[in-house]
């Protein structure tokens, strides 16, 4: 028996690659990823055994994993000065997206302003004095550190006397609160200096010898963050049981376990701006005389996208090419003028692709978009940004892979329902940009379709506004945009597609290596960069398929609610002016649901008192729509509560898409969402209820395969008020919940 177990820990010893990680504490929650990563057995199913060290008296993070080989490390954002000193380090992950650290002014009534901690004494120990974000706070405040008092912090008994402490936020105020000792706080972030919290590192040399296993530890390491804060009462057993070497209580685990909830990173990745923003409080902090930005940059960078890694040859092309681009300035939102530069989607991209890949360029504009053909074709010009593949172009360029994949949907006027197959419309006429991608399309597959070639896009949305046609046919950013800015109001999108277009870069026929270069870059790009350039310039909401045969009345009644509205925007006006913008944050903060970005329980309270006082007084019906996700535990339970949440983020956008900007959208509270609906009959409401349930049930979600809602719809009726609609709608979406869910209720 004796033998057998020697065996197996031979063959485990063997089997897996052994790894230390140098914590920067002593076991708490803040390390439950690590924890839990081992405790579950991440690490082993990567093949990795992992070794979890806490900190020893006065040793240097930084130093440690330097020293010694197959080791990584957690330090806080100190560590982006040490990079930018030069250490040999690579930052892989920020584990909190915001530090911790925080100024308390404990025990001093008097203490009012910063500016009075010049009069106590300040204890911090070694990281907290080269804690960034605490150093900016005062020297912003024009705070000189070194004429402070400091003094050394002796962790485990200082806290109850009188000081300026400089200590963790999910920390030592559990103590202070326990003790009822009362204090003061000072948070840099309050003062703009938002650094990450933990980050997970290891060496340069680790980080360039085993890449396979950094990707490993990385992902790992994340899924047993994501792990223990969907599990916190498992993870604080586990911690109490065999990591508890401070004699932690559940109690005060519980307290850091909910502060740091809130800090956990919601990515998991570096975004650059706030690097940049970071490397400048240290430009403050130190002055510019330290600071090696290019260095800095190369280093962070090079820790961002773990995953781009460009070979010699293209590291030598980068070196010795200036690459000339050429765009056009009229295809909206792409490439277009705007305050005098050319700006849009694509060219936000290649601007992210160069500064990522630090490529230098120059750029021509031109009008027609045969030059920019012709200028690549003779080697002119190097690349172009927006543009799809065809067989003829393909004879003289070559392109990347799609940075953006889009719709070709259709538009038409507001009084047409919604289209789910192009196909039924033989008899209408269609507009589209004569030679788009888009018309070859539509001759191709829908021969029958009375098919009208237009100038471009402009023209047909003006034709379809008018009525002179049907409907119009392009991408869906470029219909979006141009709904948007030339503000035609009666017109929507109401159909798709089933084509994609798929937008790249086009590049000339010798330059390989720039299009492999640009490839790895757009496989690296995170979702974030994405969807910021697309939103950026799609800062549009449009509906989708809403049918509505009451539109006469409704316009009455709008008029009337557009009346009250204008009245009220002049109020607005008046108060906005007179609010700071601090104000109008906390305003923002009071209103909006903080994860949905819609209207919060409190607003939509509000929301729903004012219309109903304008339905009883000007006698206009007026209805709600309820609705809660079925079986939403189950998502949370199988996917992790992250996953849970951007499925609620994903489906308030489905739902915001499919509903009237008139209408009323609000979080009532968890999985559970109230849809005002002014000038609004029931059957109207059930209509739209039953086509958001339908939408909901065939949308396939970006993180799950589905998911359902149940619905309840009632009407205002004379003499309801809040309390009683509120209580007739709950019990109506009740009622489809009895009735096996998935289903629209109403009376
Ligand atoms: P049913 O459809 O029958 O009502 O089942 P259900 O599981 O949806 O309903 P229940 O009310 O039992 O549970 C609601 C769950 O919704 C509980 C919680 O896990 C989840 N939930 C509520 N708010 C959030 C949130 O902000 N994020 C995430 N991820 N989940 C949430
Ligand atoms: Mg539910
Ligand atoms: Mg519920």
């Amino acid at each position: 028996m004796k033998f057998f177990l020697l065996l197996i820990s031979f063959i485990y010893l063997f089997a897996y690659e052994n790894v230390t990680v140098q914590l920067n504490w002593k076991y708490q929650f803040e390390f439950a990823g690590f924890i839990m990563a081992k405790e579950k057995g991440f690490y082993k199913q990567a093949g990795l055994n992992v070794k979890l060290k806490e900190i020893d008296k006065n040793i240097d993070v930084v130093d440690y994993v330097l020293k010694h080989e197959n080791t990584y490390g957690v330090g806080d954002s100190s560590l982006i000065d040490s990079a930018l000193h030069k250490r040999a380090i690579e930052l892989l992950m920020p584990i909190y997206d915001h530090s911790l650290y925080v100024l308390a002014a404990v025990n001093i009534p008097e203490f009012k302003t910063l500016q009075d901690i010049k009069k106590h004494d300040v204890i911090m120990d070694q990281f907290a004095i080269k804690s960034p974000a605490i150093l900016a706070m005062l020297k912003a405040q024009k705070i000189d550190i070194s004429t402070l008092n400091i003094k050394q912090m002796n962790y485990f008994e200082d806290i109850n006397k009188s000081g300026v402490f400089a200590i963790y936020e999910s920390n030592k105020l559990y103590e202070l609160q326990k003790l009822g000792i009362p204090y003061k706080l000072f948070k840099p972030s309050d003062y703009k200096f938002d650094v990450y919290g933990d980050i997970f590192f290891t060496s340069r040399q680790e980080y360039n010898n085993h890449p396979t296993r950094v990707k490993k530890m990385i992902d790992a390491t994340k899924k047993g963050y994501i792990y223990a804060f969907n599990h916190i009462d498992e993870t604080i057993n586990v911690i109490l049981n065999k990591y508890n070497t401070q004699h932690l209580t559940k109690e005060k685990l519980l307290f850091e376990a909910k502060i740091l909830k809130k800090y956990l990173s919601k990515t998991f990745t570096f975004d650059t701006e706030r690097l940049d923003h970071i490397a400048n409080i240290y430009i403050l902090v130190e002055g510019v005389r330290h600071v090696n930005l290019k260095h800095c940059h190369k280093s962070l960078y090079n820790s961002i996208y773990y995953y781009l890694k460009f070979t010699k040859k293209e590291q030598e092309f980068i070196k010795t090419h200036t690459i000339h681009a050429i765009s056009t300035d009229s295809w909206e939102p792409f490439n277009l003028m705007i305050n005098g530069s050319l700006g849009g989607i694509a060219i936000d991209y290649w601007k992210y692709i160069k500064s990522v890949a630090k490529i230098k360029s120059t750029c021509t504009v031109v009008h027609q978009w045969d030059k920019v053909l012709n200028s690549i074709k003779d080697k002119k010009s190097d690349l172009t940004c927006s543009t799809t593949i065809t067989p003829d172009r393909e004879k003289y360029a070559l392109f990347s892979k799609p940075y953006a994949s889009f719709p070709i949907v259709l538009a038409t006027r507001n009084d047409v329902g919604f289209v789910n197959d192009i196909e039924v419309l033989k008899d209408k006429t269609i507009v589209v940009g004569k030679d788009y991608t888009a018309a070859k399309l539509m001759k191709k597959h829908y021969p029958n379709l009375k098919l009208l070639e237009v100038k471009d896009t402009n023209e047909a949305l003006k034709l379809v506004s008018e009525g002179k046609v049907f409907g119009a046919v392009d991408i869906l950013p470029v219909i979006a945009y141009k709904i948007n800015k030339y503000n035609y109001v009666n017109l929507k999108i109401s159909g798709k597609t089933p084509w994609t277009f798929n937008v790249r870069f086009m590049i000339r026929k010798d330059y390989p290596e720039l299009v492999s270069i640009i490839n790895k870059v757009i496989d690296s790009t995170p979702k974030s960069k994405r969807d910021e350039i697309y939103k950026k310039w799609i800062a549009v909401k449009f509906q989708t398929g809403y049918s509505n045969e009451y539109v006469n009345k409704i316009i009455i009644g709008i008029s009337l609610v557009l009346i009250l509205i204008l009245i009220l925007i002049i109020y607005l006006i008046r108060n906005i002016m007179k609010k700071t913008k601090l104000e109008k944050e906390l305003e923002n903060l009071a209103t909006i649901d903080k994860l949905t970005s819609i209207f919060n329980r409190y607003k939509i309270d509000m929301a729903l008192n004012e219309q109903i006082e304008i339905a009883h007084r000007y006698n206009r019906p007026m209805s709600v729509i309820f609705f809660d996700i079925d079986h939403f535990k189950r998502v949370n339970d199988k996917y992790g509560h992250k996953t849970g949440d951007l499925v609620l983020i994903e489906l308030v956008k489905l739902i915001s898409q499919n509903i009237r900007k008139s209408d009323i959208f609000g979080r009532w509270g968890g999985e559970e969402f109230l849809i005002i609906l002014p000038e609004t009959t029931l059957i109207q409401a059930v209509k739209l209820a039953e086509k958001l349930r339908k939408t909901v049930e065939e949308y396939d979600f970006e993180e799950i395969p589905s998911i359902n809602i149940s619905i309840g719809v009632t009407q205002l009726q004379k003499g309801d008020n809040i309390t009683s609609l509120i209580t007739r709608v709950d019990k109506f979406l009740y009622k489809s919940k009895e009735n096996g869910r998935n289903k629209v209720s109403f009376g």
